[in-house]
């Protein structure tokens, strides 16, 4: 039976404990609704399921997301770490308002370098922007270039967190439609990457 979507994508939400991960991904996909403002610790990993549709070179793709929201605390970083192998997207959350936070981000990319071998497309996400920052544009942009990722900030009470998925999906299909065109046969080139 064919599989009623063109690719199957694997996106892994990570960064220090608090950082509001779970709270964007609620909002993107309608889970927990009614009590998104409350706290509630992330234990392990979750997962939830999204479709979406994207346009890449004028073609529409059906795409199925999995989305897979971690846990920040420390407790849980050995069991987060093999969820980046075979992602084609990583979220890499820090909170503006705090230091320790961006600090962490150090320490999550060199274990999604060593955990995550398909390269995934890797976005760092300055969250709670409107709040007393702590940390500069300037240091998250410097990071961004060094390590050779991306970089938004995100403001979710204007709704930008469905704009910064689509952003992701869309960076995760051109690497896909690249691998095919150079005869790259990665897991992504198959067409499902679980
Ligand atoms: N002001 C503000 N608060 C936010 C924002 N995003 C998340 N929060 C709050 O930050 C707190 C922590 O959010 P979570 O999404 O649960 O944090 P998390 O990163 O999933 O934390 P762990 O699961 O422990 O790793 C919650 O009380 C949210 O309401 C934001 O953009 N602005
Ligand atoms: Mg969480």
């Amino acid at each position: 039976m064919n599989p009623d979507y063109d690719y199957q994508i694997k996106i892994v939400f990570t960064g220090a404990q608090q950082t509001g991960k779970s709270y964007t991904l609620n909002k993107m996909t309608g889970r927990n609704e009614g009590q998104i403002d409350l706290y509630v610790p992330t234990i392990g990993v979750d997962l939830v399921i999204k479709r979406i549709q994207v346009a890449v070179h004028n073609k529409i793709y059906n795409i199925k997301l999995q989305l897979w929201d971690t846990a920040g605390q420390e407790r849980f970083q050995n069991f987060v770490n093999v969820y980046y192998r075979n992602a084609s997207g990583i979220f890499l959350f820090c909170d503006v308002c705090k230091q320790g936070s961006f600090k962490k981000c150090n320490q999550l990319i060199e274990q999604i370098k060593e955990y995550n071998q398909e390269d995934a497309q890797v976005m760092l996400v300055g969250n709670k922007i409107g709040t007393e920052r702590a940390v500069s544009v300037d240091e998250m942009v410097t990071f961004a270039q060094n390590q050779n990722i991306m970089f938004t900030e995100l403001n979710t009470e204007n709704n930008d967190e469905n704009n910064i998925l689509e952003r992701m999906v869309k960076c995760v299909i051109h690497q896909i439609l690249l691998d095919k065109e150079n005869g790259k046969q990665t897991k992504q080139g198959d067409g499902v990457l679980i």
